[in-house]
């Protein structure tokens, strides 16, 4: 059998990629506020090879703003709640305007106080986490986030889709390399992975999922078709999975006053696809703990683990992609820019 044709692939200046999809979200509803935030989340993960939350990403907001579920253009509200608390009411919007709205005074808690948190609740989340932490590492923070999704994910030894896929990002910042950032479903795949895997009509491995009947399946169709995903730790430690994406509804949801991942109904909206929850951000300064030492011991550590084996950091491929797609331009895929050109109008 011959080897399927490549994929035709074209390289965009960073800068053109945002502006292209500022246009979009622009001519689908946003308020050019919340259009640049969006483009420049969503750019941004194609830049670094976060494709489960790059481009793909686009036909699901259009189609979320295009039936009504989130309103592209909502105004956050910020209430200073206590010197160390701010709570956001993102009003039906996007989770990152809120989180903007409210960053400045953030930061300026987080500098008087040492600690901070942040909490947004009626807000929709649709991207990768690590855009939210990364910077506030590179203020010299270090900062936690974690959101939860949509009902999705079998809580371990379960049987009913329950959790999301509860995403948690954590940021620090290095002496001399980039911060050290992870990022990381607390499901076994992302669903924007089981996605592009059933589009690609690959199989995923064994303990990602389990099908309408509870049986588990290396089909993505059977898992994203009546079926669900299943928490991390495979077989033997999936209660660890589970009980961090527990940890994540509590803090991304009652504690914010955003919904579980099983409380909305989105029924009466087709074609929605945005999870309407909460969002928490930590974020303290090391300054008043360790010193200026923390950037220094984050340094220590990162090279005894490489002494001890450990290949790469994470956030490092990511890095690497992103000087990639900055020197030479950002990869995608010809026949999808044509499609985004044209949803942009041009
Ligand atoms: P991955 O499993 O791909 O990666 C998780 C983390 O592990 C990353 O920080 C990654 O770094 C690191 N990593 C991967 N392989 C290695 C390795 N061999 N050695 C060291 N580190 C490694 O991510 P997920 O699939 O779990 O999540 C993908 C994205 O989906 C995340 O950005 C997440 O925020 C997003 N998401 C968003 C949701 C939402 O509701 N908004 C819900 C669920 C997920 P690197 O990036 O450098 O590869
Ligand atoms: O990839 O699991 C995911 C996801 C859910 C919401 C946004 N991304």
């Amino acid at each position: 059998m011959q080897n399927p044709s490549p994929v035709e692939s074209v390289h965009i200046p960073f800068p053109r990629m945002r502006s292209v999809l500022e246009r979009i979200f622009e001519r689908n509803g946003t308020s050019p506020g919340v259009a640049a935030i969006l483009a420049d989340n969503c750019a941004s993960a194609q830049r670094d090879g976060a494709m489960s939350h790059g481009l793909f990403r686009i036909p699901g907001y259009v189609s979320t703003l295009k039936s009504g579920w989130v309103d592209g253009k909502a105004v956050p509200v910020v209430e200073d709640k206590a010197p160390g608390f701010i709570a956001v009411d993102a009003a039906n919007g996007f989770a990152q305007p809120a989180f903007f709205a409210a960053r400045d005074a953030f930061l300026a808690k987080v500098r008087a106080n040492g600690i901070a948190l942040m909490a947004i609740r009626r807000s929709h989340h649709f991207a990768a986490l690590w855009p939210d932490v990364e910077p506030l590492a590179r203020e010299g923070l270090v900062a936690l986030t974690v959101v939860n999704s949509m009902a999705c994910v079998v809580p371990s030894g379960g049987h009913t889709a329950l959790f999301g896929t509860n995403p948690i990002a954590f940021a620090a910042p290095r002496e001399n390399g980039e911060p050290v950032v992870f990022d990381l479903a607390t499901s076994a795949i992302a669903h924007g992975d089981i996605q592009i895997a059933a589009r690609a009509g690959h199989d995923v491995p064994q303990g990602y999922g389990v099908d309408r009947h509870g049986e588990h399946t290396t089909k993505p169709r059977e898992i994203l078709e009546g079926g669900a995903l299943l928490p991390f730790g495979g077989e033997h430690g999936m209660h660890k999975g589970s009980a961090l994406s527990m940890m994540v509804e509590l803090l991304a949801a009652a504690l914010t006053g955003g919904n579980f991942s099983f409380e909305f109904d989105w029924s009466g909206h087709p074609g929605a696809q945005t999870p309407y929850t909460g969002q928490l951000i930590i974020a303290i300064d090391p300054r008043l703990t360790s010193g200026q030492g923390f950037a220094q011991r984050c340094e220590t550590l990162v090279a005894a683990m490489a002494g001890a084996g450990q290949k790469r950091q994470p956030g490092s491929r990511r890095h690497e992609a992103r000087a990639r797609s900055l020197e030479h331009g950002v990869p995608v895929e010809a026949e999808r820019w044509r499609e985004l050109l044209a949803m942009a109008g041009l």
